[in-house]
């Protein structure tokens, strides 16, 4: 059969863009199929208000390009997602990328021909494609989930989900809104909201940790800086396990005395972000160091809330990191605001959404919009949605029934010449996702030089390295605090979803270090055919 390219790429997010730049460099013709009538991926969907990367700017950025790196202008530590559209933008311009990108189609089905050795791929607008390589560049949070609440249909007024949120934008001045969910999208959300609406009401099923985001316009000194040392910025965030560049102290929290210990998280806590978790290197290793961190934050909590009872519900109970910790401005002070009120739906959980607001623990709830901040079948999602079958028709679905099972978090036995970009059993959501994508296009791209070097068409994971790798991965999972508790990463959210931790917790470094091991021994648990 005739192939149309070499390679499809499923989605035209961070992942899809430089996955098509990367292969057309190299003399590799590839398509790029987009559902959106832009690039940008989650920063194209997700434009609720307050929507901003947790990474900071500098650093959740491309490295592929120094140009691209020097020419490029972040204006806040932390950039808003109109900022990163407007960087992807840029980005699909710089590198003229649109021309190989079809946009509004959505990939429904993509059979692998095992006649031909080929993909096809079809869309949702009738439309085949054929191409030796399939790449899924599907993006981890980006399956919006609207939870089955009874009645959710009939709500009178409009309903917006964070995930897939108005271009237009929504302006709630008149408005009484009531929001469900406080996980990261919720909490960037809530801050702004409660300034236009009316009233605002905060369903809360879990209490969440954040800290401050101190967010700031960036210092043009500062900005000088970073961009004179980028490459070992960027070589510093690669020896960390998270792949960002932060300092990590690697005392033990129990083991540090009171006084010194609470003035680090003060410190941690002074200068906000995500390094409040690397404050000592055991937080996330044994309960009792974990109980340190999480009780400095819910005494922040108790004293920046004015009602204690309110202070109360709002501090988390859980394993403070074991959900991913989110990053805020202004969001605890927001429960001060006498135009916002938090209800807790924990137990018993929303018994049903009326015309006009919501049920819950024997009690009327009234408002006239509805923001779902209900978050994302996290992970295997969107990959899933797509009918992918792979060897005598087998489906990707039958085979992920009880949990996603990949070698090296990049391919799957039974489907061959199928990638994907961050999948699961990789490092992914637990790393800064933009140096994590480079890593895995970078090593799909010399893999896809080493096959036409060969003379080869086919490569293949063993049944043998897949096991051996979901094996390893549930064994490092198990060593942290951060699988034990009901969270996206372990599908928790979405019911029914077969519970497994699905990212790679082993870090990036010796994540890395196998990859590049693995080309090493000549594609060491692949089979490579003609
Ligand atoms: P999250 O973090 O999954 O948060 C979703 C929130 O919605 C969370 O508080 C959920 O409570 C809540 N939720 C979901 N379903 C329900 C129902 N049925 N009833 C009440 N509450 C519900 O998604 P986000 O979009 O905020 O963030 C995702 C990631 O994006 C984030 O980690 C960052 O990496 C960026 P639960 O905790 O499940 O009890």
């Amino acid at each position: 059969m005739k192939t149309d390219f070499d390679a499809a790429i499923v989605g035209g997010g961070f992942a899809g863009m430089y996955m098509l730049h990367r292969l057309r460099m190299l003399g590799f013709s590839a398509r790029v199929i987009e559902a959106g009538k832009g690039v940008g991926g989650t920063w194209y969907w997700n434009r609720y208000p307050g929507a901003r990367c947790d990474v900071e700017s500098v650093q959740y950025s491309y490295q592929f390009s120094r140009e691209l790196e020097q020419e490029w202008e972040w204006t806040e530590r932390y950039a808003t997602q109109p900022e990163i559209l407007k960087y992807a933008n840029h980005v699909a311009d710089r590198f003229d990328l649109r021309r190989d990108i079809t946009f509004e189609t959505r990939v429904t089905e993509a059979s692998f021909d095992e006649a031909d050795n080929v993909w096809i791929v079809e869309t949702d607008n009738g439309g085949r494609f054929v191409a030796r390589f399939l790449i899924a560049a599907t993006g981890c949070l980006s399956s919006p989930n609207t939870p089955k609440i009874p009645g959710l249909a009939d709500f009178r007024g409009p309903t917006y989900h964070t995930g897939n949120w108005p271009h237009e934008g929504v302006d709630f001045t008149p408005s009484t809104v009531g929001v469900i969910g406080t996980g990261s999208s919720a909490i960037q959300s809530i801050p702004i909201i409660a300034r236009q609406a009316r009233h605002l009401t905060v369903f809360q099923r879990t209490a969440n940790y954040t800290v401050p985001a101190h967010n700031r316009p960036l210092d043009p000194d500062y900005v000088r800086e970073v961009k004179a040392t980028y490459p070992e910025m960027r070589r510093r965030a690669k020896s960390l396990p998270a792949g960002i560049d932060l300092k990590v102290n690697m005392a033990s929290a129990i083991e540090t005395p009171d006084r010194e210990r609470a003035r680090l998280f003060q410190e941690r806590w002074d200068y906000g972000g995500l390094g409040f978790m690397a404050a000592f290197s055991d937080l996330l290793l044994n309960d009792e160091s974990n109980k340190t961190a999480a009780d400095f934050v819910r005494a922040k909590i108790h004293e920046i809330v004015r009602d204690p009872a309110t202070a109360e519900l709002l501090s988390p109970k859980n394993i403070i990191g074991c959900k991913r910790l989110c990053v805020d401005t202004a969001y605890w002070e927001t429960f001060n605001r006498p135009n916002v009120t938090l209800v807790d739906v924990s137990e018993p959980p929303i018994d049903r959404i009326a015309p006009d607001g919501l049920h819950a623990g024997g009690r009327e709830y009234k408002f006239d919009t509805l923001v779902l901040a209900t978050g994302f079948d996290a992970m295997t999602g969107a990959l899933l949605k797509v009918d992918i079958r792979g060897r005598k028709g087998r489906s990707l679905r039958d085979k992920w029934r009880e949990g996603p099972t990949t070698y090296l978090g990049l391919t799957m036995a039974g489907f061959p010449n199928l990638f994907a970009i961050t999948g699961p059993g990789s490092p992914s959501v637990l790393t800064n996702m933009l140096p994590s994508i480079e890593q895995h296009v970078d090593w799909i791209a010399e893999c896809l030089q080493t096959l036409r070097a060969k003379g080869a068409r086919v490569i293949e994971a063993t049944d043998a390295a897949e096991q051996d790798w979901v094996a390893h991965v549930g064994q490092v999972a198990g060593a942290t605090l951060r699988s034990s508790c009901s969270s996206w990463y372990v599908g928790a959210n979405i019911p029914g979803k077969p519970r497994v931790f699905m990212p790679y917790i082993g870090g990036l470094p010796a994540y890395i270090e196998r990859c590049e091991a693995v080309v090493k021994a000549d594609y060491e648990g692949f089979s490579i055919s003609a």
